[in-house]
């Protein structure tokens, strides 16, 4: 996923993803298969109800943000989870980059997930009102190494929080990323209990300790995120027949498989 400069081509409120992804996305359905976007184009995330498709899968289309301090590892988190890749080498990401993974939730559903990768530098911008927009759900990254990008989590959250809400008028879901677990840990992230009360007081879902590096706990908070998400659509579509068989269908997936020291609020 390269840096690729967007800001001047997000303007609109609504995005859609690309003709090609939407291919490559089709192409691979079937198997749990990642795709990116680098190249400027307008991603749309249509966050709307699930669509029929080849084979009566149903398909769902997120937004999903991940925001956080410069340098807490947001590129690197996105990029092991879309490519099984990191790097230690740092390229500040500039505007926002899009990422797309595709997960084949169960055997009737298909979820795509749009990832923004906003820099870090964004908070001092004004372009978050419009990257935020239609987010259904978000991941705020700071780095255990500098608890100075924890103190700035909040300033984060209330940015998100200001700007995007659910159709109902609540908080999108958000779950805190402790990202560098590989790494000395510096500040109140040395004690879980706080951390859990924190997010609590703080209205977050829920907090993983993750590392990019070492590749632990992005699965799972993602997959915690998801189901935080399709709770959230539940509710929102009503009670029809159709949601509540959904429901049935996704209860077989909502125990987020939490390992190492993560908590839901
Ligand atoms: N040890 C360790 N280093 C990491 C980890 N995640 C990211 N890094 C390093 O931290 C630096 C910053 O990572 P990025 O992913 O570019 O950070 P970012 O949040 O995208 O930064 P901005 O784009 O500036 O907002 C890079 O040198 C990464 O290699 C991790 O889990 N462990
Ligand atoms: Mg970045």
């Amino acid at each position: 996923m390269g840096s690729a400069v967007v800001r001047s081509t997000v303007r609109r409120s609504r995005f859609s993803v690309t003709k090609k992804q939407r291919y490559e996305a089709d192409f691979v359905r079937g198997t749990e298969e990642t795709r990116s976007d680098s190249s400027g184009q307008q991603m749309t995330s249509q966050n709307s109800g699930p669509t029929a498709g080849v084979g009566e899968k149903r398909e769902h289309l997120y937004k999903i943000l991940v925001i956080g301090e410069l340098g807490a590892g947001k590129t690197s988190i996105i990029k092991r989870y879309v490519h099984q890749f990191f790097s230690q080498h740092y390229r500040a990401t500039i505007g926002v980059d899009f990422a797309l993974k595709v997960l084949n939730w169960d055997q009737h559903t298909i979820i795509r997930l749009q990832l923004w990768d906003i820099a870090g530098q964004e908070r001092f911008g004004n372009m978050t009102r419009v990257y935020y927009k239609e987010a259904v759900g978000a991941f705020i990254v700071f780095d255990v190494t500098r608890s100075a990008t924890l103190d700035a989590v909040v300033k984060w959250k209330q940015d998100l929080d200001s700007k995007v809400q659910l159709p109902d008028g609540s908080a999108i879901p958000c779950v805190l990323l402790a990202n560098k677990c590989d790494q000395q840990k510096e500040g109140l992230v040395n004690s879980p209990n706080k951390m859990d009360e924190y997010c609590k007081d703080k209205n977050f879902s829920g907090w993983f300790e993750t590392s990019a590096k070492e590749n632990i706990n992005i699965e799972e908070a993602a997959r915690f995120l998801v189901n935080k998400i399709l709770q959230n659509d539940q509710i929102i579509k009503g009670n029809g027949a159709q949601e509540q068989s959904d429901g049935e269908r996704f209860a077989l997936n909502q125990s987020p498989t939490n390992t190492k020291k993560s908590c839901s609020c």
